[in-house]
């Protein structure tokens, strides 16, 4: 055993010290904010990932402990213990005290801006306090531990095991991170994933900070994903599930139509969110586009579908392992490998053309829809093409409630979307003309999430929306033509005002997505609250700043509580929610595209409750620091 013990540990290749990812962390984990901070927790993970993955571990379990002290324990062979040939120091110390490049799946790979893959858990060993490993393999149990990366002692024996497996328990150093502080449904929404990804492992999830515990086991693997991505929806046929495996390369498609209008197509490359895309997706679409044509021609004698086209009410899951994936990309989040597109447009031809030859009723419905989606596009761009001669007949071509700003530098421009024509005037008063333009916007928009394309090109409320930003939409959509680099939701901090923001908020994410992702999206945030003592006067936007701020300023205050936008004068609106020096926005990010798309398709249901969950949870609360 010891002989193939010293082969395990020498597979370890020492790259580089730990003194340099405490210097620059975000080099390693693309920030030392939220995203980084979590990004320790899947480091960590990965590795049982990986043990999981060669069929080693079945079981992971991540305990997040008061004080946000994490521990991650898995049941697969352990971490190799003997002392290294080369390095002399054992596997266990080699591997949380150097960078490494990782096992089989080699994700080598860090996203310049915000996250990383696989740069090893010697990382989130350099950025904790404490971190303490314990490992139980070939009926002895280790342990060791660490501070700031640097050992407290060597590795010791604690004894004899009847079980195996690698304990890492770590706590974040404050000097590093803004905040320590785990989110309990972003580690559970990235754990479910894993789950869904890697079929029949089981992962458990407990926040002793608040007695809450979720558990994720999913036989069914990437067809339990598309079923609980359409549990909200009407799927018109049951999943289709095609696999290949081939030597350390494995393909796996699931995917599923529903009647709903939007796409839900998730890629990901060894459970990696493959967010940009590349060749994995091309292969897919390619093949689908390609099956489905031919099909129609078939049953129908002729057929022009487009990509989008056959992909309207689709939801599916590319997932595939391959030894050495090759990144590029903006986020390095796009396969690069050009092999295997080919590979995976022969998985899918071969399985679709079967699935449609055997299921021919289902068949039928997936064309009849698809030739619909087409005469829908075929009506918007004719829509758009008539606003557009419309507009270019009229003098100006922006929409007539528009009062644009002098500036014409997107990138020092803002447009407010405001509710209703009084806020509308006290916005258009208290602006400043230079760099503030002001959209005011009549009542409920459309919601989009069950219309289709040329039913949003009727309606004028997002026809004005289109035309002020400039971009045009979906496949015409050019983010380089984007008027203003802020776009500034303004409603009532009402129901209906969180109403009318989350349709907004849906238009844009169903068919400007990209102005979310450049985080061009904000959304005000007017004063729910004056506090005045004396001549001091306070605005307060929650519950929570008006009950600190009252037990701060004692008694004698007279308290306003702010209906609408309605009820501040320009001035006042100015002061509290436009005034770059003053106010504070919440930029719409989307940091977990599975989690928002779940989101906005929950949005759309009649609830009221998830809409303010998703603007408290999606929409990050920044001060507006561009001075
Ligand atoms: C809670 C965190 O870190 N689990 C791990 C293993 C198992 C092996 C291993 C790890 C690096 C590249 C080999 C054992 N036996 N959980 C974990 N489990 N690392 S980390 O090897 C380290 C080298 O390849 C392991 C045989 N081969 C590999």
């Amino acid at each position: 055993m010891a002989e193939k013990n010293a082969y395990d540990v020498k597979k370890i290749t020492v790259l580089a010290g730990l003194e340099a990812v405490r210097k620059r962390p975000s080099m390693y984990i693309g920030s030392t904010g939220d995203r980084g901070l979590h990004h320790l927790i899947y480091e960590v993970v990965d590795n049982s990932i990986d043990e999981a993955m060669i069929g080693e571990c079945d079981d992971i379990k991540v305990t997040i402990q008061k004080g946000n002290k994490v521990t991650v324990q898995d049941n697969g062979r352990g971490i190799p213990t003997d002392k290294h040939p080369k390095h002399k120091i054992s596997g266990v110390e080699l591997i949380m005290t150097k960078l490494h490049a990782g096992g089989k799946f080699d994700k080598k790979t860090y996203q310049i801006s915000g996250g990383l893959h696989g740069v090893g858990v010697s990382v989130v060993n350099a950025l904790s306090e404490v971190l303490e490993v314990t490992v139980e393999r070939d009926g002895e149990k280790h342990h060791q531990k660490f501070e700031r990366g640097k050992k407290t002692k060597t590795l010791e024996l604690l004894g004899k095991t009847k079980s195996r497996g690698t304990i890492v328990t770590f706590k974040p150093d404050k000097n590093i991170f803004d905040s320590i502080e785990f989110d309990f449904d972003t580690v559970v929404n990235r754990m479910r994933e894993l789950a869904f990804l890697n079929k029949g492992l089981k992962i458990t999830i407990e926040d002793k900070r608040a007695n809450k515990k979720k558990e994720f086991h999913y036989k069914g693997g990437i067809i339990s994903f598309v079923k609980f991505l359409n549990k909200k929806k009407e799927p018109v046929h049951i999943p289709i599930y095609l696999k290949k495996k081939k030597g350390d390369t494995e393909l796996e498609v699931a995917m599923q139509y529903t009647s709903s209008y939007s796409e839900n197509v998730f890629s990901f490359v060894n459970n990696i969110n493959t967010h940009e895309g590349g060749t994995h997706l091309i292969g897919f679409k390619t093949a689908l586009t390609r099956c489905l044509n031919n099909y129609a021609e078939k049953i129908n004698g002729d057929a022009k579908l487009s990509s989008e086209d056959v992909r309207e009410g689709l939801t599916a899951i590319i997932s595939i392992k391959i030894p050495n994936p090759q990144f590029e990309g903006q986020t390095k989040t796009k396969l690069g490998n050009s092999d295997i597109k080919g590979i995976v447009d022969s998985l899918v031809t071969n399985g679709l053309n079967t699935f449609l030859e055997e299921t021919p009723s289902v068949a039928k419905n997936i064309i009849m829809k698809a030739i619909s989606a087409a005469k829908a596009r075929e009506a918007a761009r004719k829509a758009r093409e008539l606003v557009r001669r419309k507009s270019a007949l009229e003098t100006t071509t922006l929409p007539g409630k528009l009062s644009d700003c002098s500036e014409r530098d997107p990138s020092k421009t803002e447009i407010y979307l405001v509710e209703g024509d009084s806020a509308g005037g006290s916005a258009k008063q208290g602006r400043s003309k230079e760099f503030q333009a002001i959209l005011p916007l009549r009542g409920k928009i459309l919601n989009v999430e069950k219309s289709r394309i040329n039913k949003i090109m009727t309606s004028q409320e997002i026809i004005k929306i289109i035309t002020a930003i400039g971009t045009s939409i979906a496949e015409e959509f050019d983010i380089k033509k984007a008027r203003y680099h802020k776009i500034i939701i303004m409603t009532d901090a009402d129901v209906d005002g969180n109403h009318i923001a989350t349709l907004i908020l849906t238009f844009f994410f169903r068919y400007m997505k990209e102005l979310i992702e450049a985080g061009y999206i904000y959304l005000a945030q007017p004063p729910l609250y004056l506090i005045k003592k004396g001549k001091q006067k306070f605005y307060v936007q929650t519950e929570k700043e008006k009950e600190k701020l009252l037990k701060k300023l004692g008694t004698g205050i007279s308290l306003q509580r702010y209906k609408g936008l309605g009820e501040m004068n320009p001035d006042q609106l100015w002061e509290t929610t436009m005034n770059p020096e003053k106010r504070t926005l919440k930029k719409i990010m989307i940091e977990d595209a599975v989690e928002a798309d779940q989101m906005f398709t929950v949005l759309m249901g009649e609830e009221v409750e998830p809409r303010r969950q998703f603007i408290e949870k999606n929409a990050k609360k920044v001060m507006n620091i561009d001075i």
